[in-house]
Order: structure tokens, then C-alpha cells, then sequence
């Protein structure tokens, strides 16, 4: 059986570090059990032209379908349809809302949340002819109704997985190099939990040797983005980590996220030792009150102030992100969180408008408060502008808020890059020169730092 694996373009275009690194995973799971004809397409970097005759020469195509990029799955699942194949769609948006992309007429599975398994069993069933209504975590229809098997079951031992196929798509122009050493997260955080795929999953981590292993393999002369929710989620782990980039003398650069009730001083240390050249950390509010009760962090302003004075003194970097135009947030808080992002000594911040992904409890409550502005998720954009209004604030605050930060910024001489709200803190870039631990140039050092921070997502 021939198998299209495609990444779609999402409407607005976004810097693009590496390959979508779930359909490698699917890859290079599904070769090591002999189904070894598969194509990759990333329409990000690829010409278009060849997604036609990827689809031609398969059996089955399967689509990375997040929120931002449904339209453009839904318009690549439809031109594998009118070329008769079988269409599979995966990742955070079917995953939250599996009835609602399964309902495409050019849709025949979807599968929810972590893909190898099912995927594999799917395809078996295909080639066999066999049934798929118990393959874990499937959705199928059945003479048209819809039929979606929740997902129970996840990979326990990571380490069975094969490293991702990465040669699946061509992104050997790139110096930067993704990588993923645990899967799940066990926060619920009211702006992600319970809806985006990985995240859902119970939290795991592949063993030190394991990832160790991939990083000998594929990282030499990369830097290094850890796409994982957090690195640092299991203290012993990530100590044992750094332990072993230093003994290995690997001299890798690499950036992750981190949480501050994760990190602390000695943590930091290490990790700068190890390589580390960049750790983000989500305060999201300057409001304790909008953390515990809404947001739901789990982290403590004050342990946050600390944690950046003690980055300063061990000179690890920390990117702190912020997110105005929450639900139940008060025009008072917005000023809160805008005044703490200012005033600690943070190596960059970056901004978010708040934003109901599906499956949130933002989304929940929005709904339930008749404060989503769109039902469209496309005009859903967490850089750009907020999709509620509330009865305190509408986008248009959120605007004005927006524009105060980017001025603010500005008039400090802060690097200020104003489409992704993302501003980078001038005493920063004194002290890595003066640091020099990298031994990397100024300019390579600069590059490296910002798109490791602009990768690591917020996890
Ligand atoms: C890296 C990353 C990026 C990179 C992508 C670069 C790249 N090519 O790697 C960049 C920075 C460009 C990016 C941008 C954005 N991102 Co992003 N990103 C991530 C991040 C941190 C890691 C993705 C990853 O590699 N995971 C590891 C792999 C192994 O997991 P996976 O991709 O989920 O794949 C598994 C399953 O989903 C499934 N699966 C995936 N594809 C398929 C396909 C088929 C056919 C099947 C069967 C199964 C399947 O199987 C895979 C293996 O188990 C995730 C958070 C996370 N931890 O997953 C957010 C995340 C995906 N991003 C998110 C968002 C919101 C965005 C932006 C909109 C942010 C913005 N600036 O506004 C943009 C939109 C870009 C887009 N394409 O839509 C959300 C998605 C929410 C949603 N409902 O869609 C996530 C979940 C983060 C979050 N907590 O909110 N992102
Ligand atoms: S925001 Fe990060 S820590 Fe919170 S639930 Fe999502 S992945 Fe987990």
C-alpha cells in the first residue's frame, strides 16, 4: 500500500523551523513494520505541484490538520478524494473535534490524539480488508453515520517508537533541528488543556540514552528545539540529561520550555552548562488571582520574580509569555500583567492574544458567556488580535493594549518585532555577548537564540 503523508499551509504563512515532526514519527513507525512506499509533502516549503503527483502515485493520504490549517487539510483531503483515495486526517484539530472534520464527505478516518498505533492498525485493516471498528482512538463512518472510538490507549515505552523519519521532507537547508523527548502534560491549563492532541496524553519521557542516542545521530552542527510542552517536568530527568550533554561534551546548542514551578537556580545552571541557550516560561498574567482561578497555572507570581532575578545571575536566558483578552480577565489585570512583563529583567517576552482553541475551557467559557466574536476559526489569530469580547473589554482595548506594548518596547530600544508581539531585551544581548560560552559568533548566536525562543512554542 502507497501512503501521501501532507502538511498543509495554513492561511497565513509562519516561519517554518523544521518538518512536521508527527507525520515523521508516523513514517518511520509505519516502515519499521514493512510499509515502506510512503511520500511526504510539506505544501510550507514544497512546490505544490508535487501534491498532485503524490496523491496520483498513493492509496491512502494522510493529512496534519491543526486548527489554523483546516481549510487548507479540508482542500488537500478533497483533491485526494476527487482522485478517489483513501483520506486519514490527524493531529490537534480533528483530535478536539473529530465529528466535525469526520463530517467532510472527503474525510474517511480520523484519529485522535498519538497516531502510530492506530494508524498502523488502520492501514493493516485496509490491506487485509479487515474490520477498524476496535482500533483505539479511530474515527469511520458507517453508511454515513459517524463513528468515533475515544482514544484509550497510549505508547508507555516511548523508546519503541523509531526516531522520526526525517527524511520524509527536505529540510536539510535548515540549521535548526526539532526534537521530542516526552509526550503528554500533566497541567490543565484553561488556555490548552484538554484539547491538543499530545497534550491530552499522560505524560511520559523516553529514557536519557534514547534521545542522547537521536542527538548523536542528526544534531551535530544543529541547534536544537525541544518541541516538548516542558523538558523539565521530571526533575530527575532533566538533571540526568544535562548530566550526560556534559560528560558527552556533545557542544550542542538547544532551547525548551520550561514551567517556573519546574526550573530554580541550580536547574538553570546546569542547563546553561549543558548547552541551554534559551528556556520559555508561560506566566501569562500579572493577576495571581487570574492564574489560580481562571487559568488554572498552577505557579506563583512571586516565585516567577524570583526565578528571573536567578536566571540573570546564572545567565540563562528566559523568554516570558504573556497573554491579554482572557476571559473573566479585568482591564485591571491586563495592566498587571503588562507592568510585570516590563519591569523583571526578562530576556524576551512575547505576547498572545487570548484565544479560544477548540476544546479549552477559554473556548467553554467564552461560549457559555456569548463572548466569541467568530465561530470561524480562521479568523482565529493569537498574534494579531482578540476573538471575544467580554463585558469589561472587546478587540478593540485589545488593540489599544497591544499597540501600548509594542510602543513601550520601542521606546526602550528593545529589538521589537511587531507582527508576532515578540520583543527582546537589550541587557540581554550585552550580557550573551559578554558571556561568549557558546563560542558561537554574535550574529550566529543572535539567529540561533531567536529562532530557538520563536520555535518553542508555547507549551
Ligand atoms: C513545533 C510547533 C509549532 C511550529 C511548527 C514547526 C514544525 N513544523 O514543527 C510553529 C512554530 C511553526 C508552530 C506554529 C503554530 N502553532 Co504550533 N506547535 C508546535 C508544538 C510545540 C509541537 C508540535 C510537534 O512537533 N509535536 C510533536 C509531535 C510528535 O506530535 P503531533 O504533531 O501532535 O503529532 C502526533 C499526533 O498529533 C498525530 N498526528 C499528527 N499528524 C497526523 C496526521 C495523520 C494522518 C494522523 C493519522 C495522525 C497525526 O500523530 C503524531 C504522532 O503521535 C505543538 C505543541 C505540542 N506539544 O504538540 C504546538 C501546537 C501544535 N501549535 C499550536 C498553535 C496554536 C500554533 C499557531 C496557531 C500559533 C500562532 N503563532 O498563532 C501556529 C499555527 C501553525 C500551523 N501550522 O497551524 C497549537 C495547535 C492548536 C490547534 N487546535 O490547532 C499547539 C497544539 C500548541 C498549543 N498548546 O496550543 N507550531
Ligand atoms: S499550557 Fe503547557 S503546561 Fe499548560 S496544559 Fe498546555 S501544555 Fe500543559
Amino acid at each position: 500500500m502507497k501512503i501521501a503523508l501532507v502538511n498543509p499551509k495554513p492561511l497565513e504563512a509562519f516561519t517554518v523551523y523544521g518538518p512536521a515532526l508527527g507525520l515523521c514519527y508516523l513514517s518511520s513507525y509505519l516502515k519499521r513494520q514493512g510499509i515502506t512506499n510512503i511520500t511526504g509533502v510539506d505544501l510550507n516549503i514544497d512546490d505544490p505541484a508535487g501534491l498532485e503527483s503524490a496523491i496520483e502515485s498513493s492509496d491512502v493520504v494522510g493529512v496534519y490538520c491543526s486548527t489554523k490549517a483546516l481549510r487548507p487539510a479540508l482542500d488537500v483531503a478533497s483533491r485526494a478524494k476527487r482522485a478517489k483515495k483513501i483520506v486519514v486526517m490527524g493531529g490537534p484539530h480533528p483530535s478536539v473535534l473529530p465529528e466535525e472534520v469526520l463530517a467532510s464527505p472527503d474525510v474517511d478516518y480520523v484519529i485522535l490524539s498519538e497516531g502510530e498505533e492506530s494508524l498502523l492498525a488502520l492501514i493493516e485493516a485496509l490491506m487485509s480488508g479487515g474490520d477498524v471498528s476496535e482500533i483505539d482512538g479511530l474515527g469511520y463512518k458507517v453508511e454515513g453515520a459517524l463513528k468515533i472510538n475515544p482514544r484509550t490507549r497510549y505508547i508507555a515505552n516511548l523508546d519503541t517508537i523509531p526516531f522520526p523519519d526525517r527524511d520524509l521532507f527536505d529540510f536539510d537547508w535548515t540549521k535548526s533541528l526539532t526534537v521530542c523527548a516526552t509526550r503528554g502534560c500533566p497541567y490543565k491549563c484553561a488556555n490548552c488543556q484538554p484539547a491538543l492532541s499530545l497534550q491530552t496524553c499522560a505524560y511520559r519521557t523516553r529514557s536519557v540514552d534514547d534521545v542522547v542516542d537521536e542527538l548523536k545521530q542528526v544534531a551535530v552542527g544543529k541547534v536544537v528545539h525541544f518541541v516538548d510542552n516542558d523538558l523539565t517536568i521530571n526533575r530527575k530527568w532533566i538533571v540526568r540529561f544535562c548530566e550526560r550533554l556534559v560528560e558527552e561534551d556533545l557542544n550542542l546548542r538547544w532551547g525548551c520550555q520550561g514551567r517556573v514551578n519546574t526550573l530554580n537556580k541550580e536547574l538553570l545552571a546546569l542547563m546553561r552548562k549543558a548547552g541551554c541557550m534559551n528556556v520559555g516560561i508561560g506566566i501569562e498574567s500579572g493577576s495571581q488571582e487570574l492564574l489560580d482561578k481562571f487559568l488554572r497555572k498552577g505557579i506563583n507570581l512571586q516565585k516567577a520574580e524570583e526565578l528571573i532575578q536567578e536566571s540573570v545571575e546564572v545567565g540563562m536566558p528566559l523568554h516570558g509569555w504573556f497573554i491579554i483578552g482572557i476571559p473573566t480577565e479585568t482591564k485591571e489585570d491586563i495592566e498587571k500583567t503588562i507592568e510585570f512583563a516590563q519591569s523583571h529583567d526578562l530576556a524576551s517576552v512575547g505576547f498572545s492574544m487570548g484565544t479560544p482553541w477548540p476544546g479549552t475551557i477559554f473556548e467553554r467559557v467564552a461560549r457559555e458567556n456569548n463572548w466569541m466574536l467568530t465561530d470561524n476559526w480562521e479568523e482565529l489569530n493569537e498574534k494579531r488580535h482578540s476573538g471575544l469580547r467580554t463585558d469589561e473589554w472587546g478587540p478593540e482595548d485589545i488593540a489599544e493594549y497591544r499597540a501600548r506594548i509594542v510602543e513601550h518596547f520601542r521606546a526602550r530600544a528593545w529589538n521589537v518585532n511587531e507582527d508576532d508581539c515578540v520583543f527582546e531585551n537589550p541587557r540581554w544581548s550585552k550580557r550573551r555577548k559578554k558571556a561568549g560560552a557558546l563560542r558561537l559568533g554574535m550574529e550566529e548566536m543572535r539567529r540561533a537564540v531567536r529562532s530557538c525562543r520563536e520555535t518553542l512554542f508555547r507549551g
